[in-house]
């Protein structure tokens, strides 16, 4: 058994002697994958050193023969582990990058206990890899509660092992704003607040663009999220001009939703919905923006048709692609407009079909698999269970394309995980809601279905938790795995 996940394509254990992985000495293609290389070794216990006797030879390779056979995935790689040393070949560099996530993960981790020399051993192995998906992702609130630079730059980390390569920050919601608009200085005044009240934060424009590189160099890129019409109480406390009655509302605190609104044919709305777009769009380094769209539980669909119908045009003006929660289909939908399926919802399964021959396509986070801030259990004492409890199995045990019934498998874009911070205020909490859960999720992106396996799955789950605790990962013990003692 190899504690790999995602579970990679092909595995071919040799009949061949492990390799001790003491000290290695990387080569790469370029300075910047060498130091990621590194980073990831010395995470695992190993020494980086320069080339010479007892160092172990690390090469990555860009090679377009890599990969399974005949796959032509742009992300493929191969990763051979042998008693002399490792190769790892792609044709691209995040191919490269996989292929060292998974060497990572086949290193045991340091016990850093006495008797432990620091010495590793890998066992001689040929893995060729490719991803199911291309879209696989976790949305992150930083609304409900604030979670600052150094948290997001964590999360970052925590997706990136699992070679996943979307951050969806959710950054706008009623209870604060998260992100300097330059254009709208004054929606900082909203930033110092969040559930149960408190100091809170927001991410300035150089904090944005410095998360984006630190990403963008492991290969993720930041999908940032301006919510509306709805979810928009933060900016109606800033700008008492977008409500009705020309009155800020009241800083919100609590957890309810769907109360607050736009409203579309006052004047200052198109203004303001120009403004932030334009400025988001402006900041963003990757190809989408997502505008929301959920829950507006007091405006007419008529109403609700022509924001999203304005919000994606402003989007598209500005080069980007726009991405909308599912509600999106209830308005106008025009080719290459990405949905993300969050709520099961039977009744609207004939609206997504159409959707989807109109040419959107669908980011699954089908709250009862993905939605990783519900609870594990009804004892559990984070989260919430709207969607029902998600224990372990639950993130595993599903298939992207049997989620609405009747879309055609084509029109399946990806997967995002998603956590909501309504209850989690630190990051310990919140890791403790993404592990195990975020790697379950990350196999159903990743790996072909005929490939998984449950009870695999489970002891690879456990044998990773020595690499987690190591890194100072929280995780929840679920008694659905086995876990080694600590
Ligand atoms: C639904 S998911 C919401 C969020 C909540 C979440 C809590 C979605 C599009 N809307 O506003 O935070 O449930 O699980």
């Amino acid at each position: 058994m190899l504690p790999l996940i995602p579970w990679p394509t092909a595995v071919d254990a040799q009949d061949a002697p492990p390799l001790t992985l003491d000290a290695a000495h990387v080569v790469a293609p370029d300075a910047a994958l060498a130091d990621l290389a590194a980073e990831q070794l010395v995470a695992a216990g190993v020494r980086v050193a320069e080339a010479g006797d007892g160092v172990t030879p690390v090469v990555l390779r860009v090679d377009d023969a890599a990969g399974p056979a005949g796959s032509d995935n742009p992300e493929r790689y191969t990763l051979r582990v042998t008693a002399e040393g490792v190769e790892a070949t792609a044709p691209e560099r995040v191919g490269l990058l996989h292929a060292v996530r998974t060497l990572r993960q086949l290193v045991p981790a340091a016990t850093g206990g006495p008797g432990d020399a620091g010495t590793r051993e890998v066992p001689a192995v040929v893995v060729h890899d490719a991803p199911r998906y291309a879209w696989r992702g976790l949305s992150f609130d930083v609304v409900r509660h604030w979670f600052g630079p150094d948290d997001i730059r964590a999360v970052v980390d925590l997706v990136a092992a699992f070679k996943l390569r979307v951050l969806h920050l959710h950054l706008t919601d009623d209870q604060g704003w998260r992100l300097e608009v330059p254009s709208r200085p004054e929606l900082e005044k909203a930033s110092d607040n969040q559930v149960g009240g408190g100091t809170a934060g927001f991410l300035t424009v150089d904090d944005y663009r410095a998360l984006q590189e630190y990403a963008a160099a492991r290969f993720v890129t930041i999908v940032p999220e301006f919510d509306m019409p709805g979810h928009i109480n933060a900016a109606t406390h800033v700008y008492g001009s977008l409500t009705k009655d020309g009155l800020a509302t009241d800083p919100y605190d609590g957890i309810e939703v769907g109360f607050s609104r736009l409203w579309f044919d006052n004047p200052a709305t198109e203004p303001f919905l120009r403004d932030v777009i334009g400025d988001i769009a402006a900041m963003t380094h990757g190809q989408w923006v997502h505008v929301g769209g959920d829950e507006v539980h007091t405006m007419e669909v008529e109403e609700f048709a022509k924001f999203v119908e304005l919000a994606a045009r402003i989007v598209r003006e500005h080069g980007k692609t726009p991405i909308f929660w599912q509600e999106g289909a209830r308005g106008p939908v025009e080719p290459g407009t990405l949905l993300q399926y969050w709520e099961p919802k039977g009744e609207e399964f004939d609206r997504f079909v159409a959707a989807a021959r109109s040419g959107a396509r669908f980011i699954m986070s089908p709250g009862n698999h993905a939605y990783l801030d519900m609870k594990y259990t009804p004892e559990h004492e984070l989260g919430l269970h709207w969607a029902g409890y998600v224990e372990l199995r639950d993130s595993y045990d599903w298939d992207p394309t049997a989620v609405i019934d009747g879309l055609s498998t084509e029109s399946v874009e990806g997967v995002e995980a998603a956590v909501w911070t309504e209850t989690i205020t630190t990051r310990d909490e919140l890791f403790s809601m993404l592990l195990p859960r975020l790697g379950a999720v990350a196999e159903v992106a990743w790996t072909a279905p005929e490939r998984k396996d449950w009870d695999a799955f489970r002891a690879r789950t456990a044998a990773q938790a020595p690499a987690w605790r190591a890194g100072g990962w929280a995780f929840h013990q679920t008694p659905q795995v086995d876990w080694p003692t600590a």
